[in-house]
């Protein structure tokens, strides 16, 4: 069998638990295989410091890791993958800071991440690359000389054509989608974004089976939609610290009703979007106002970057102004936390919420709504209230679909969930369930790494760049 090398920005340590479903199913086929982990050490140092690799040894996953200056942490991590990437593939051009500096950034880390890791791959390895930090790496590996079979997954959407299009430089961007063997994304929407751009941009021929031909090379495609770990997150649903956070919830609770949002404080996450679908319910629905809490917690994220603070003032000012008008002298509407809370408390918090608002303005995936889905009691399940704008969406078509941006239909929708009767909880959550079980994080490694196997590594000797 191959060695497996994953190469993602950041790495974690596949034995620790925190860690989450990707790192386990991860170093689970790493161990199998004896693999190796590619990556960025989370460290910034002076330029003067050098670019050593350090090693380290997780059971038998071999992490290897760069430490990166501050002005390639700036230019390539906070300034093009999450300035000028993130938002445009999340439909935010109005976001994006086209910086040109940026772009030299960009490409001198990957190009650091290539350097380093060459020397470290062996002849048969299968190198698996995450993600949009990384798009032009399998590029600069081939003009170092790797002949390796090479992946890459996006977990972020792709949007359509004329969205890429804006991004100065996109040719070069997608272009370097060429050099990998198999590219992978979420949903079904996100590949055909994919065919439309390279046959209208690219002028690529379609070979049918999921394969493009372009700039003398071909590639594979195809829809991958990422799963959790169901066993491991039931188990962390029945564990001590999940049992005890579902106890007490439900007694602080037992004359209200909860509704839950977990999610990064991103703007991608349409978190004022649903404070306002959560006003317009407690406007509309008097009668049921003091017996509905909502409970969202935002864990901080990239806070180094100037709209997520403009996003975390609008959140602040929603929730102060929601509590203040609909609040009572022993009731909150919301609960707004802006920290991040132990994983092996949130299965507790999604089993004694009887709804969940997972409402993204765009989403890769989402994996908070099949995480909540499986910390459910499945004899008396909650609804999950699921923007259409995710990429779960194509997966749970059971749950209660509804279009962020439509104040009024989301509360509605609010409404709906918190009156569904028993037995039609039942039936959405059993279907979504079996989604969730067979499409699982297992399933997504194993197919992915499977249609790399079979994609027909050719054309080595094209020049990338
Ligand atoms: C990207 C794509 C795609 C959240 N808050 C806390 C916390 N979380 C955990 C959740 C979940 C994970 O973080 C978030 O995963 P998502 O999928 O919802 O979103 P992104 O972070 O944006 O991930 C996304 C994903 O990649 C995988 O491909 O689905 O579309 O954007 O596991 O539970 N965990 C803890 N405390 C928190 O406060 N411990």
């Amino acid at each position: 069998m191959s060695r497996l090398v994953v190469v993602s920005n950041r790495i974690a340590d596949p034995r620790k638990t925190a860690a989450g479903g990707l790192a386990v199913a991860l170093a689970e086929v790493l161990n199998g295989t004896g693999g190796l982990w590619f990556g960025w050490s989370g460290k910034i140092v002076d330029a003067t410091e050098g670019d050593d690799v350090h090693f380290m040894q997780a059971g038998p996953v071999k992490l290897a890791t760069v430490d990166l200056s501050q002005v390639d942490h700036d230019d390539f991590y906070l300034g093009y993958s999450n300035g000028v990437l993130w938002p445009v593939f999340h439909y935010r051009l109005d976001l994006a800071d086209f910086d040109a500096g940026y772009i030299a950034g960009y490409r001198r880390v990957n190009q650091l991440f290539a350097r380093k890791l060459m020397p470290l791959l062996q002849p048969d390895d299968v190198i698996w690359v995450h993600d949009y930090h990384l798009i032009p790496l399998a590029a600069e590996l081939r003009a170092l000389g790797c002949q390796q079979r090479i992946g890459f997954f996006l977990h972020i959407p792709l949007p359509p054509p004329l969205i890429v299009a804006a991004i100065p430089g996109h040719d070069w961007l997608i272009r370097a989608l060429f050099a990998y063997d198999l590219v992978g994304f979420q949903s079904q929407a996100d590949l055909a974004h994919f065919a439309g751009y390279v046959e209208s941009e690219a002028h690529a021929q379609p070979l049918g089976d999921g394969r493009w031909r372009a700039f003398g090379r071909t590639v594979h495609a195809g829809a991958f939609p990422i799963g959790i770990d169901v066993e491991e997150f039931t188990q962390l649903t029945q564990a001590p610290e999940a049992m005890e956070m579902y106890e007490r919830m439900k007694r602080e609770y037992s004359r209200r009703r909860l509704l839950v949002g977990v999610d990064r404080l991103d703007y991608s996450k349409g978190l004022p979007q649903r404070m306002r679908a959560f006003r317009e319910f407690l406007q509309k629905n008097p009668d049921l106002r003091s017996s509905a809490t909502l409970i969202q917690i935002a864990s901080p994220s990239r806070e180094d970057v100037e709209a997520y603070s403009d996003l975390l003032h609008e959140l602040e000012s929603l929730c102060g102004s929601i509590n203040g008008n609909f609040g009572e002298l022993d009731w909150m509407p919301v609960r707004y936390i802006h920290r991040t809370v132990a994983r092996a408390r949130l299965p507790g918090l999604f089993r004694a919420s009887q709804v969940a608002l997972v409402t993204p303005l765009r989403d890769g995936m989402n994996l908070v709504a099949k995480e909540y889905l499986t910390a459910q009691d499945e004899e008396d399940p909650g609804v999950l209230v699921l923007s259409r704008f995710a990429g779960a969406a194509e997966q749970l078509r059971e749950a209660l679909l509804v279009n962020p941006y439509d104040t009024e239909g989301t509360a509605a929708a609010i409404l709906l969930a918190l009156q569904m009767p028993l037995e039609e909880r039942r039936l959405r959550h059993q279907a979504m369930m079996k989604t969730i079980r067979q499409y699982d994080v297992h399933w997504w490694c194993d197919s992915f790494l499977n249609a790399l196997q079979e994609a027909q590594a050719e054309e080595k000797g094209t020049s990338w760049l």
